[in-house]
């Protein structure tokens, strides 16, 4: 494992930058002349990559995943122009581990967050984010939206591999006053890099569609890595008035929630649209996922969000909390109009996006698999055989088609609590005829239920680092 907890952040910022320059000037024998080219695959271009991540969007909450009810041309234009994931899994059902597996291309508890970030603690430095691996490949690399890795300024984006930072620090704000207003004293929380930026009374998704297009158009000329993680439609739930009025007829909390969603995709449009107008479209690859299942706090009028026959939301692992849409879109090298339904995870982009910017494989320790063989081909293998979740005391295991969720909570599906038995805190499913995790099986395959068990506890005494 690349860690080093306990050296003090100057010099493991320096080990581990030190340990980047040797990983891609070592990795082709290159000299640091060659800083453009370093640790690429002769010949091949550099695609600009936007990694586009909402925030608390549920499993099915974009129109072509299912929820008929929404408006959501931009992403299903996303979607008729790239390649649709069905079975595409977050690292974690909750905001800052999700973020950081993300980045990191580790399950959250290698990559040093196991929990949501508050005042103290964020991503450790010693981590290597995509954004350090597309910089050191020559890439401008920018933050627009939230972080909620680490709100100190020595744990700050501009420390882990973005060059330009605007958006805010904290799990979420008003879209405003830029105000977090959540817990303790009430703080603004709007960024510029490190300066603390007002901006009274503009609509926060406006201002970062706008920053985000300005940061494409500015570097246009060059390849660049923009990572637009938008805080909707996490609440508070602050949708244009225009979305307001077009769901007047649905009843709460559908109606706040999907109104937040359109204007998400709204904001979405622009950011393509600017790809589109400046005729980039064809050497960008788009990802696009949300960080997990929807919310059912009270903070957002105990739901809004769709997964459909999936059981749970987010803070759970079953599938509704874990289940994200994902789409990627790069036309004429990604397929368009395509469905893939192997088992992928966010740790998973990491590794693929190496691989479609024409750089050596990462060679440090990742969970993530390379995917791009599943985004050409229906057919591929799922690369993982299993997987991994721990939240708090819940903990999961996918072995195939086997799921085992132990400790997880009682739970919803569309918006009506499930029959929940002390006994189904071990619950074990098989996902190929029942994705809706309804059966417990745990009873009639205890064989099952212990070998998740041990796959579970290898991993996670292979991982825990306390
Ligand atoms: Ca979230």
């Amino acid at each position: 494992m690349l860690t080093g907890k306990n050296r003090n952040m100057t010099e493991s910022d320096c080990t581990r930058r030190d340990f980047l320059k040797t990983l891609a000037f070592g990795a082709i024998g290159m000299t640091l002349g060659g800083r453009r080219l370093v640790g690429r695959v002769a010949g091949q271009q550099q695609p600009n990559v936007i990694l586009i991540f909402t925030d608390d969007q549920g499993t099915l909450d974009v129109n072509c995943y299912g929820s008929k009810d929404l408006y959501t041309p931009s992403l299903d234009r996303l979607a008729q122009e790239g390649t649709r994931f069905t079975q595409f899994y977050a690292g974690q059902p909750v905001c800052s581990p999700s973020r950081a597996s993300l980045l990191t291309g580790r399950y959250p508890l290698n990559a040093g967050v196991p929990g949501n970030v508050g005042r103290r603690g964020g991503l450790p430095l010693e981590q290597i984010t995509i954004a350090e691996m597309l910089k050191e490949a020559g890439y401008r690399t920018a933050l627009v939206g939230k972080w909620h890795l680490g709100e100190a300024a020595e744990l700050s984006p501009l420390r882990q591999g973005f060059d330009e930072f605007f958006g805010h620090k904290k799990g979420c704000i008003d879209n405003y006053s830029h105000f977090f207003y959540w817990s303790g004293p009430n703080r603004h929380d709007l960024w510029r890099n490190e300066e603390e930026f007002w901006a009274d009374g503009q609509y926060f998704p406006e201002m970062v569609a706008r920053e985000a297009c300005s940061f494409i158009e500015k570097n246009q000329d060059d390849p660049f890595f923009l990572y637009l993680a938008f805080n909707m439609p996490h609440y508070p739930t602050q949708g244009l008035e225009k979305y307001r009025r077009m769901y007047a007829d649905v009843d709460e909390p559908r109606k706040s929630y999907a109104a937040f969603v359109s204007t998400l995709d709204e904001k979405i449009g622009a950011v393509v649209g600017k790809v589109d107008e400046l005729g980039l479209r064809e050497n960008t690859l788009i990802i696009f996922l949300s960080d997990h299942g929807h919310s059912v706090e009270e903070r957002t009028n105990f739901g809004g969000g769709n997964a459909g026959p999936y059981r749970g939301s987010k803070f759970t692992l079953w599938e509704g909390g874990i289940r994200v849409p994902c789409i990627v879109s790069w036309p004429g090298r990604i397929a368009q109009g395509a469905v893939r339904d192997q088992v992928a995870i966010a740790a998973d982009l990491l590794p693929t996006i190496a691989d479609y910017c024409g750089l050596q494989p990462p060679d440090w320790e990742l969970d993530g698999r390379n995917i791009k063989s599943i985004i050409e081909s229906s057919q591929a293998e799922s690369s993982h055989k299993i997987l991994y979740w721990q939240h708090g005391k819940q903990w999961a295991v996918r072995e195939g088609d086997w799921k085992l969720v132990v400790n997880a909570p009682p739970s919803v599906r569309q918006g009506k609590e499930l029959p929940y038995k002390e006994s189904d805190k071990v619950f074990l499913s098989n996902m190929a005829q029942d994705m809706t995790e309804t059966n417990n099986l745990a009873d009639t395959h205890p064989d099952i239920v212990k070998r998740l068990t041990s796959l579970h506890e290898e991993w996670i005494t292979a991982v825990r680092q306390d």
